[in-house]
């Protein structure tokens, strides 16, 4: 069956746009973009003492079950030259499941919906240009309403250098 899914990207470390372009091209052939947002330019979440982030968020098609897809991503992380760091900390990229369809799932590997997406205003500002309307299977709520609960100061498009 194929599945509707969402995908948070980042990257602060090395060319971030590239980055980011490099892993948007490579999530094919297993999966098929079909909607990005664009790139902004967020402040670090977490652990402050970092460069500031890249972050954008895609919508695909794919027949990849959750725990296939998250092992093509952790590969693809990998291809791309991320190295181990600690949790929040800096990574050349960073590509997580926000969501897999309306799914609920809470394996020692994965969780879906993305645990903390409603806390970080670095997902749902670029969630929201793609997809404002999209509940959040949980939390019974729209885009559009967990924007509204965070704080998106210092979140500006990206337009390069
Ligand atoms: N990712 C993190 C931790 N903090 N902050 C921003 N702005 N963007 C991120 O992608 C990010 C973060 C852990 O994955
Ligand atoms: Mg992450
Ligand atoms: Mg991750």
């Amino acid at each position: 069956m194929e599945h509707i899914v969402y995908l948070a990207l980042g990257s602060n470390l090395g060319n971030r746009l590239a980055n980011l372009k490099n892993a948007v091209s490579n999530l094919t052939p297993q999966m098929n973009v079909k909607k990005k947002s664009l790139v902004y330019e967020t402040p670090p979440w977490g652990f402050k003492e970092q460069p500031a982030f890249l972050n954008q968020v895609v919508m695909a098609e794919t027949y990849l079950e959750p725990e296939a897809l998250l092992g093509h991503l952790k590969r693809l992380e990998a291809a791309l030259g991320r190295e181990p760091s600690f949790q929040n900390g800096p990574r050349l990229i960073d590509i997580d499941i926000l969501f897999f369809d309306d799914v609920i799932l809470e394996s020692p590997q994965l969780v879906i919906p993305h645990p903390r997406l409603q806390q970080r205003a670095f997902v749902l500002v670029p969630l929201h240009d793609i997809a404002p309307g999209l509940v959040h299977p949980g939390l019974g709520k729209p885009v559009s309403e967990l924007l509204l609960d965070v704080d998106r100061l210092n979140i500006v498009e990206y337009k390069g250098k």
